[in-house]
């Protein structure tokens, strides 16, 4: 039997700390390459395929275009499809964006495909971030252009897959608010700045916010009034407004969201699945002041 010294003991150490300190370095990498970015450049949606983790992540989203872009995630039931909800998402946008279009149907199907969990609305050449909520389970990533009148849809799908991973805590928010049928619950004053917002609904339809300062002299009424058909000048000044991406019912995301002092009005014009009036028809429109 080969007789163990004390220097090849030693050298035998030494390499064990050596590979013990390079895994170490692998493993750290590991963890820190889970930093969450999406990006759309060049038409096209990139970003991490496989993400390992259990509750709320700060991702970021970039859009590298010269559009605007909206970017959000959904998170699809069991049996759902990657193509039952592409053609979904189509036929909603369609109906939206056709004068007498009624998105009801595909909404209600929407629904039963998968959970709408946030993302963010960009200017072109921005980026930004929110904390969504990530289970194991299949997701689309969603990146699209356009869907108003005159102004095709096009969105672009990437695949993602939640695995099981360490479990992420929600952030602490600055402000909460519940979106329910059919109401805001904002305060009548807000504080300016940035503040992390917690956004929840709390209702049974799907619910977004458009956030809108409003020009002097300007009132909800004007704004719902514009709503309708667009026409017009715009009673709102779309600088300094803010967007709360749309969540289907009982999801919850975190959105920085930065307001500058003024009067501002937040309306949800999604169709009321039972009637088909928007929202903000029902009262999912308020009015409060930002100082
Ligand atoms: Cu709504």
């Amino acid at each position: 039997m080969k007789k163990i010294n004390q220097a090849s003991l030693s050298r035998l150490y030494g390499v064990s700390v050596f590979l013990f300190v390079l895994l170490g370095a692998t493993l750290i990498q590991i963890v820190s390459a889970q930093e969450l970015t999406y990006t759309f450049e060049n038409a096209t949606l990139s970003g991490p395929k496989t993400i390992a983790v259990n509750g709320f992540r700060d991702i970021s989203f970039v859009n590298n275009s010269d559009t605007e872009l909206d970017m959000s995630v959904a998170r699809l039931h069991d049996g759902a499809t990657r193509q039952n909800y592409i053609s979904v998402d189509k036929a909603i946008n369609d109906a939206l964006s056709a004068e007498e279009g009624d998105a009801r149907q595909p909404i209600g199907e929407l629904i039963s495909l998968a959970d709408a969990v946030g993302g963010v609305h960009l200017a072109s050449d921005t980026q930004g971030s929110a904390y969504l909520k990530l289970e194991p389970g299949r997701y689309l990533v969603t990146a699209a252009s356009g869907g108003g009148p005159g102004d095709p849809y096009k969105p672009t799908y990437l695949n993602v897959t939640v695995t099981e991973g360490e479990r992420a805590e929600a952030p602490t928010a600055d402000f909460s608010l519940h979106m329910v049928d059919f109401h805001f619950d904002f305060p009548e004053t807000m504080r300016a700045g940035e503040q992390l917002w917690e956004v929840a609904n709390t209702g049974s339809q799907p619910h977004f916010a458009l956030i809108f300062r409003l020009l002097e002299g300007k009132t909800a009424e004007d704004v719902t009034a514009w709503m309708t058909d667009f026409s017009g000048p715009p009673p709102v000044e779309f600088e300094g407004g803010a967007f709360v991406q749309g969540l289907t019912s009982g999801q919850t995301y975190y959105t920085p969201v930065t307001l500058m002092p003024g009067t501002y009005v937040a309306v949800c014009p999604l169709p009321n699945l039972a009637t088909g009036e928007p929202h903000f028809a029902d009262g999912m429109v308020s009015t409060f002041t930002v100082q």
